[in-house]
């Protein structure tokens, strides 16, 4: 079995994310590769010595340049605020690391393309972490638009609806806070949540051509976490926009913290000429499929619960009727990679397909500052 060291750069809610994938790999997934978690790095040494001490790290960094200079580091996983992304990949490519790094790629397209040209010239593995691909009902949604099930594609509708930004006491910045912060997170919504709708999007539907957006920031000013002083609040709190895609389709996508009473609605619909079909993050392990095709007298939306031994993944973990849930789609993540590596397979998202839902976001921020409908930069997709 040959061993691959990991140093994870970032110790909140995604470097848990990160963590857990790891120890969980090996017990479930029978691999040529195995994962040792070598060193966590945080600039705060307190935090970062909590976090190995709870996840099992071997060592602690508080510096990432340090951690990249290593030669027992293999993978660096980037877990930090987007901000750091391209420093810190870049420089990870420049060594020779194979990197995979949370989303959104960037703050931007054009950092983006840098970050694509570094993991390309160094010719180094990589992968962006949008995860919900990798939940066995959206894979399985996948296997039947790409089985032609589906027919030709007329409507993609997507959703992913939170609340917890609503209070306006809420301040930004800062360690929990960064989302909100616009210099850190490069924008709200559009780069933290519709970017997880419009990744599946490209996965499942092929490239979008054009879009056109609107975006609200309902609280204009909120206290800053870092310098304690009332600031302007530079990111947006909804998005809405309408899309056209190569294939023809029409779409509808809506992101918004301000959706009272919805905690992580993330949901996509998708109509074809034979059959429809939807899911639901708060109902994650059901895929809802209806097929024309049926007889009449039988035809209607099916439920599939989607735990059977030859739904994807699912042969890897208990038994049909148990369901998994939000975490596994971490460790499938880590599992397609590793595999990919076995097999010598390029597995996506990589840099260049996360590059092309940033070109999307770009366009989205941008049509919603001038109004009109904006054509999405073009990239070639590598999967
Ligand atoms: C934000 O609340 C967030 O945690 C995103 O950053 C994640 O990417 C998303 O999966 C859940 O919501």
């Amino acid at each position: 079995m040959k061993t691959i060291n990991v140093g994870l750069i970032g110790c909140g809610f995604m470097g848990r994310t990160h963590s857990n994938a790891h120890r969980r790999l090996g017990n479930f997934f029978k691999l040529e590769h195995q994962t040792v978690l070598k060193a966590i790095c945080d600039f705060n040494e307190e935090k970062a010595k909590a976090f190995a001490l709870t996840w099992g790290f071997e060592s602690v960094e508080t510096d990432w340049r340090k951690l990249i200079a290593r030669e027992d580091i293999d993978l660096i996983e980037i877990a930090a605020p987007n901000n750091l992304h391209a420093e810190i990949a870049v420089a990870a490519a420049k060594a020779g690391k194979m990197i995979i790094c949370e989303k959104p790629l960037a703050m931007d397209g054009k950092q983006g393309l840098a970050m694509v040209k570094a993991v390309e010239k160094a010719g180094v593995p990589n992968l962006v972490s949008y995860n919900y691909r990798r939940i066995p009902a959206v894979t399985l949604a996948k296997n039947l638009i790409d089985e032609g099930r589906l027919g030709r594609i007329f409507h993609y509708r997507a959703k992913f609806l939170q609340d917890w930004t609503i209070s306006k006491d809420l301040p930004q910045g800062g360690d929990a806070l960064w989302r909100l912060d616009a210099k850190v997170a490069g924008s709200g919504v559009t780069g933290d949540l519709l970017a997880h709708c419009i990744d599946t999007a490209l996965w499942l539907n092929g490239d979008m051509d054009r879009v056109n957006a609107m975006t609200e920031t309902f609280i204009k000013e909120r206290k800053h976490n870092l310098t304690g002083k009332i600031e302007k609040v530079g990111i947006d709190d909804a998005c809405a926009f309408l899309a056209r895609f190569a294939n023809g389709s029409l779409a509808t996508f809506e992101s918004t913290r301000y959706a009272r009473g919805h905690k992580a609605l993330y949901t996509f619909e998708i109509n074809g000429e034979h059959a429809s079909i939807a899911w639901d993050l708060h109902d994650l392990h059901r895929l809802q499929y209806f097929d024309h095709r049926d007889p009449g007298i039988l035809r209607g939306w099916r439920s599939i619960h989607v735990t059977d031994g030859d739904h994807p993944y699912m042969g890897k973990w208990w038994v049909p009727g148990l369901q998994v849930g939000y975490e596994h789609s971490f460790v499938h993540q880590l599992a397609d990679f590793l595999e990919g590596l076995a097999n010598n397979k390029t597995t996506g998202p990589t840099f260049r397909d996360a590059l092309a839902t940033q070109y999307v976001c770009d366009a989205v921020l941008k049509s919603a500052r001038t109004g009109r409908w904006e054509k999405v930069s073009k990239i070639r997709q590598s999967s």
